[in-house]
Parts: C-alpha cells; structure tokens; sequence
C-alpha cells in the first residue's frame, strides 16, 4: 500500500489511477466522490468524458426478494463471459436483513479476489436526498474506469425504483413468492420501469401465483411503451407503436432461483438482448439523453442544496421559525429571504 494518506492523493493521480483500471486509486476516488469532498467535482469532470462505455443495469424490489443474491450470480455470470463488472449496492440498511453493509459483504463474498469486480456498497442513512446523485456519481467514476457492465441495486420503496430507470439502461424489477397479497406485493408504478421481470425464490411456496398476477397485469398493461417519470413527467422511452421498422421490446417474465444460480444465465442473456435491441431500435439514444438530464437535475439540485445550506444562519432556521410563529413573519418571505442571500 501507498504511504500517501487518501486525502493527501492529489486528484490528478486518482483520475489517471482510475483511467488506468488501478483498484486501490479506485476505491480512494469512490470514496473521495461519495464523502464529497472537495475535489470531487474535479474528479468527475475529469473522468466524465471517457464514460459512455458501460451498460448500466438497474435491479430493483422489494426488501428480501434476493436482489444481493442475484447481483453476485449475474456479475460471475457476465465474468463468465468475459466481462468486467462494477456493482453499487445501496443497502437501506433495512430491518428485514439485519441491514448493513456487512449483509452485502457476506452476500457478495463470492465476488472478492476477483479483478475484473469491483463491488461498493452505500448506506442511504443519513442521505438527505443526495443519494440520487452520489449513485450516479460512483456510476460515472466505474464506467470511466472500463467496467462492461455496471449492476445498480437498490431497494423498491419510494422514489428509489423510479429513479433507478433514469439511471439505467435497463431495469430489473424483482419479485418474490409469498410477499403477502401478490397483486398489493406488485407496486403499482413498475410495469412504468421494468424492461424485464424477475421472480426470484421460485423454489418457494406460492410461484404459480406470483407468475399468474404478474402475467395478468402484463396483460392489463399491455407491452406497451414504457415510461420514465422525470422532474414530476412521465417521458416515454420506446419507440412509438407505429414505428414498423422496429419490434417493440417485449417484457418478459423470468424465474431464479439466486441461492443456487436457476435462471441465472438466461436472465443475464435476456439483459443482453434487451442492449441489443436498445443499440438496434435507436432507443439507446433516448436512454441516454434521459439518464444525462436526470444527472444534470440531481447536480444541480445538490448544489443548490448545499448553497442553501452553506448560507443558512448560524442557529438554522430557529429565529425564523420564532418569528413565524409569532406571526411578524410568514414562511413565504422568509423562505425568499434566505434564498436571496445564497
Ligand atoms: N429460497 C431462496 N432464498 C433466496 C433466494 N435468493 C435469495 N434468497 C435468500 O433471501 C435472503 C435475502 O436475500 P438478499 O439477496 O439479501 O435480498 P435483497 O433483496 O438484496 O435484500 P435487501 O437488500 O435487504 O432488500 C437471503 O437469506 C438469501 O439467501 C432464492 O432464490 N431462493
Ligand atoms: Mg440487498
């Protein structure tokens, strides 16, 4: 190891280290990204431009429905094939695993001591909703450094599978058997984002009628054009159904079992031919001017937030807070106010 403290790395070093596929510069550059440290922007400009490369898999659901398991049989399934893998687990810390990064490091043990994987794990506690772009961020910095394929898993609750389909190319929604009532487990909003469906845990009790419910709201739903929602719009993201030169993408409904590696292989080349038909259809094109608006909202965005908060008086808003309180102010000028002196 480098006698230089991660701090000390001057950012240069750490962009030619990344570029150059140097593991140990890597992980300082992530880490230096996420913890935003000061040159991080530097760093990200820097690398920007040799991103593009990688196609950026989203792998969505429900907390426990075994997305963890299936990253880790996915990525050694494209090592498999000769491809580079980076994985960004953002772990919700939730309550049904035990939570934490430890889960995910025991869960993707099978991956370490392998060069051509490099997984990171985030924790969203404590984000305040900068985790949108602190992903896409970790995104930018493994795809300049060469990975083929980049596997973002995050959890379904909220936002965050919706988000996840302007982050990726293409986007997995994971379900499982036994979630309770199916068709309440199946969350409205995910025939909006899913280009493909996994049910994980086929070996359990109750597959016959996750796959019924599932089918049967793809029959609803039709196989239509998806839908992305971004900065509160619904943007289409398929090519339009008069279009005759080209087949609509059909979503399909898969099964794994992850624990043993079932399905794995054909999941892996459905996620394959959905590329090639994003390349084929022109849709890549419009994929990506989503994913590069959606980035430049969250930075944006972060940054605001971090004007905000830099020019913030020194007791917060507690004074403010009084005064409104008291009726000498209102929260709509206030809120001018201290926007005014950012
Ligand atoms: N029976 C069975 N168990 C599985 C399968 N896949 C995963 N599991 C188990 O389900 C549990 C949860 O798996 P994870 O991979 O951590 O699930 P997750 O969706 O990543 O969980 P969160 O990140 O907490 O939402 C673990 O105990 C796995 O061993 C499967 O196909 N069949
Ligand atoms: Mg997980």
């Amino acid at each position: 190891m480098s006698p230089v403290s991660s701090r000390a790395q001057p950012s240069a070093d750490l962009v030619q280290g990344v570029l150059a596929g140097n593991r140990l510069l890597l992980a300082r550059t992530i880490s230096r990204v996420e913890n935003q440290e000061q040159d991080a922007q530097s760093i990200l400009s820097a690398l920007y431009t040799h991103t593009g490369r990688a196609h950026i898999i989203g792998v969505t659901g429900a907390p426990g429905t075994g997305k963890s398991t299936l990253v880790t049989v996915l990525a050694q399934g494209y090592r498999r094939a000769g491809q580079s893998v980076g994985v960004v687990a953002i772990d919700p810390t939730s309550p049904f695993t035990g939570g934490a990064l430890l889960g995910d490091r025991v869960r993707m043990r099978a991956l370490a001591g392998d060069p051509g994987v490099f997984v990171r794990s985030m924790a969203t506690r404590g984000s305040l909703g900068g985790l949108s772009k602190t992903t896409g961020d970790v995104v930018t910095v493994l795809d300049a450094a060469g990975f083929d394929r980049i596997i973002v898993e995050t959890v379904g609750v909220g936002q965050a599978e919706v988000e996840i389909a302007s982050t990726a190319h293409t986007t997995l929604v994971v379900e499982a058997p036994g979630l309770g009532d199916d068709v309440q487990a199946i969350k409205a909003g995910i025939f909006e984002i899913a280009d493909i469906l996994v049910v994980n845990k086929a070996d359990r009790p109750g597959l016959d009628r996750t796959l019924q419910a599932l089918e049967m709201m793809l029959d609803i739903e039709g196989n239509g054009p998806r839908y992305v929602r971004h900065h509160g719009q619904l943007l289409r993201v398929e090519a339009p159904p008069d279009d005759d030169e080209h087949e609509r993408w059909q979503v399909r409904v898969m099964q794994t079992v992850a624990t043993v590696g079932t399905g794995v292989e054909e999941l892996r080349q459905q996620i394959e031919a959905h590329r090639t038909w994003l390349l084929d259809s022109g849709e890549m094109a419009v994929r990506e001017q989503l994913r590069v608006a959606n980035t430049l909202e969250n930075i944006i965005r972060a940054e605001l937030n971090r004007r905000i908060l830099a020019s913030m008086p020194a007791n917060g808003m507690d004074d403010m807070v009084e005064a409104i309180c008291r009726r000498q102010s209102d929260p709509y000028s206030a809120a001018q106010a201290l926007l005014a002196r950012v």
